[in-house]
């Protein structure tokens, strides 16, 4: 192996599969295999090996830029820059007090960027509005998890535990394009005799793994759940030992399970009773099982209640705090788990603390070198942060996230953001949120910058720095330094990765996400350290912890917590107006709102755009085919984008994947209802109306 190759992790997915970067004679990186590494082995999916093409001076940012007195925007100097942010969110807490300053952060972003993000937020602008982009994620698994277990850690075991298990039910997700080097241990399962059966209203890449597909409507999950663990149920399948040793709430959960009868969920469903019975029957075939969600289910405005629907089935039937066995979240963002944990979610503090218990607000104050009472309360949740903009918040300061194409409602969205008084935005491209901005600050990218992200297993991991950035760009951490002089702050912001983490680590212990006894060196001689990892009072370092709940779940009793939960349709069905189900997500070329991806030749080769997936029957009755120009159209707006006919889809459904800006913009049609709990908003499903759009006009 080159000499000068630096082990370090993909910038893009939860799996932060593992990679070596090796310099080039003419200067760059290439990508090379990292086989020693657990989580994928040395595979790789192609927007992981045609990361560093975002690296090159083309395609990304390498100066400040300042919206100029012509309205444009224009290169500017870092101070003129840093100058320009500090005013305007002075000016704006001047004029309309310290929560009229909002901060919006991203998944994306490193443990120790988030953690300085949430710190910024609440000691130098004191303001209560913080919230980011991993609410329109997991937020509703999260919620369920903290409701049933106590604690939120989207796997509870490592990944290598699913190809030993006995059967997985895999739920609203499609990794075999969203984490391909994950399907390998779906694949190993079956190799093994296990089974695996997938939920989703269209036979995905991943679906044709199956060795049962159930294909039911869009926002039917929570019914479904509820009816397999009715059926459970009347076939024996109870795990009475289980219950009565391990859980409570089973009394109160039953009536609404025992309300879900075969027929009454096939009506809601459209699964028919044979498939429900024979997806019973193979997950209680064998003494282990795994249920596996990702956004299908949780994205919707019943996701929490999905997932305790789906949590309840795995308690029920003993499938859970045992090894090989236990409900799971796969994680989306780079840093979707840490991400969570330390502190830029609207109601929290480093650690999984709460902003609103007094001891976490002590102990963490203390480590801030503040008084308690100075930090602010709990402010609003992402969709509703978005909303309010240029009414009650009037400044935001953005990092790491694109919502003119990924917020719900983006046509309505994209209004709010162009009435701030004042928007900066720091990000390694021109987004097309960036393209709003007064300030754009351009900052490193994960080759340039050390850091660690935690991955969907929980696992904290170290992306070492491999290559010089550009003179002209700063690190996010060196953009608050410069921003928490200019606002008085006298304390200091470290701009050091590594003496960011040391203080996360003192903010952090003690909290239910204990990253206490983690150090960057362990983490380069362990392949990672899995959290809870409290500090050490013996000599014998703490080992961390692959496997959680197999002797207690996280809850005050010990038990797990079964919550009862009933169907309800989602927040739209579909009318004489707009017959049909929208359903939105992902292909596996591109990435997000594509911002990073849409840069690469080779992934925009592969799926150049946006496009309308529909059932050969419908296309027929619309008079459609393949490639037409296809209207969708919501209560909130009109998208256009081309046709792509599939026997794969429900012929009641559609499926646009939202990746792309423009007339194909998915999001300006979906949803914003809300969970209620989780303040997740419905991408996953919503109300349309179809027809063709005719010829593009020039
Ligand atoms: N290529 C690629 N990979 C990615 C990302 C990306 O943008 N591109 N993003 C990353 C991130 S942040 C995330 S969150 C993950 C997401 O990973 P996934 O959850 O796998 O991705 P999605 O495509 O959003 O949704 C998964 C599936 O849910 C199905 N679905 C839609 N509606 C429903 C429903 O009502 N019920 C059920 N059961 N299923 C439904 C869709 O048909 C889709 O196949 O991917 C990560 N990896
Ligand atoms: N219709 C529909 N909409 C969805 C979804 C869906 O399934 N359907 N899924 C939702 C989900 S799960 C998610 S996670 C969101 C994601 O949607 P976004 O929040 O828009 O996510 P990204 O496109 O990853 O945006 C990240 C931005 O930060 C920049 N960036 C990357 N790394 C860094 C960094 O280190 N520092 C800084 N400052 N910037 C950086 C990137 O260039 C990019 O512009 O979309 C949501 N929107
Ligand atoms: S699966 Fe995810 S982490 Fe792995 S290479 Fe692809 S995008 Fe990167
Ligand atoms: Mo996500």
């Amino acid at each position: 192996m080159n000499p000068s190759t630096v082990d370090t992790h993909c910038p893009y997915c939860a799996l932060q599969c593992g990679m070596g970067l090796a310099a080039l004679p003419a200067g760059g990186v290439e990508v090379v295999e990292r086989p020693a590494f657990p989580v994928n082995r040395g595979a790789l999916c192609g927007k992981g090996r045609t990361a560093p093409e975002v690296l090159a001076r083309g395609a990304r940012l390498t100066e400040p830029l300042v919206r100029g007195a012509g309205g444009a925007l224009e290169p500017a100097g870092w101070d003129e820059a840093l100058d320009r942010v500090a005013e305007g969110l002075l000016r704006t807490r001047a004029a309309h007090g310290r929560d009229a300053v909002g901060v919006f952060g991203g998944g994306g972003l490193t443990n120790e960027k988030a953690y300085a993000l949430g710190k910024f937020a609440r000691v130098v602008l004191r303001t209560s509005q913080i919230d980011y982009n991993g609410r329109f994620c997991m937020s509703s698994a999260a919620a369920a998890h903290q409701r049933a277990f106590g604690l939120d850690r989207g796997l509870p075991f490592p990944l290598e535990d699913i190809a030993r298990t006995g059967c997985v039910i895999l739920v609203g997700s499609n990794l075999a394009e969203t984490m391909p080097p994950a399907l390998r241990y779906l694949t190993e399962l079956r190799e093994r005799g296990g089974t695996l059966i997938v939920v989703d209203p269209r036979r995905t890449r991943t679906a044709e793994h199956a060795d049962l597909h159930l294909q039911p409507r869009p926002g039917t999950d929570l019914a479904l759940a509820l009816g397999l663990l009715h059926l459970a149920v009347a076939e024996g399948y109870l795990d009475e030992e289980f219950i009565a040793e391990r859980t409570t709430g089973w009394a109160e959960a039953r009536p609404g399970v025992m309300a879900h009868w075969p027929e009454l969920v096939e009506r809601i469903t459209g699964v028919p009773v044979p498939q429900l019975r024979e997806a019973v029957r193979m997950f209680c075939a064998t003494p282990e099982g795994m249920v596996l969600t990702a956004r299908g289910p949780e994205q919707q405005s019943k996701g929490t209640d999905t997932v305790s629907a789906w949590i309840n089935l795995c308690l029920a039937t003993g499938r859970a705090g045992r090894p090989l066995s236990g409900y799971g979240c796969l994680t989306g963002q780079g840093n979707g788990q840490g991400g969570r944990e330390h502190g830029q979610k609207a109601d929290q503090l480093p650690g999984y603390r709460k902003l609103d218990d007094p001891a976490a607000r002590a102990h963490v104050a203390a480590v801030w070198g503040v008084d308690p009472d100075d930090l602010p309360a709990p402010g609003r949740s992402a969709y509703e942060l978005l909303d309010t903009l240029g009414v009650e918040v009037h400044a935001l300061l953005l990092m790491g996230s694109n919502p003119v194409v990924s917020a719900p409602n983006a046509a309505h969205i994209s209004e709010r953001i162009a009435s701030l008084g004042f928007l900066a935005v720091c990000d390694v491209v021109l987004s097309e949120t960036a393209e709003l901005a007064d300030v754009v600050l351009p900052v490193t990218q994960w080759a340039e910058e050390t850091g660690t992200t935690t991955n969907l297993e929980g696992r904290v991991i170290l992306r070492r720095k491999a290559i010089d950035p550009p003179p002209e760009v700063r690190t996010d951490l060196e953009v608050l330094n410069g921003l928490a002089a200019r606002l008085g702050w006298e304390k200091g912001f470290p701009t050091d990765p590594e003496e960011v983490f040391e203080e996360l680590r003192r903010a952090s212990a003690g909290g239910p996400a204990d990253y206490s006894g983690i150090t960057y060196r362990r983490i380069a001689e362990e392949d990672g350290v899995f959290w809870p990892c409290p500090q050490s009072s013996s000599d014998a370092a703490h080992p961390g912890t692959p496997r959680l709940f197999l002797e207690r779940f996280a809850t005050p009793d010990g038990r797990a917590r079964f919550v009862p939960v009933l169907h309800r349709p989602s927040a739209e069905e579909p009318s004489a107006d707009y017959p049909l189900h929208l359903t939105t997500g992902r292909v596996l070329a591109q990435y997000q709102s594509g911002a990073q991806t849409r840069r690469v030749r080779e992934l925009n080769a592969a799926s150049p755009g946006p496009f309308v997936q529909l059932h050969p029957q419908l296309a027929e009755r619309l008079g459609i085919t393949e490639g037409d120009r296809l209207a969708v159209t919501s209560r909130r707006g009109r998208a256009v984008a081309p046709a792509l006919i599939s026997s794969a889809i429900r012929p009641d459904t559609v499926f646009m994947p939202f990746h792309w800006p423009g007339e194909g913009r998915a999001n300006t049609l979906t949803n914003p209802a809300l969970d209620p709990t989780s303040r997740m908003p419905e991408f996953k499903v919503c109300a349309v109306r179809v027809e063709a759009a005719g010829p593009a006009t020039a």
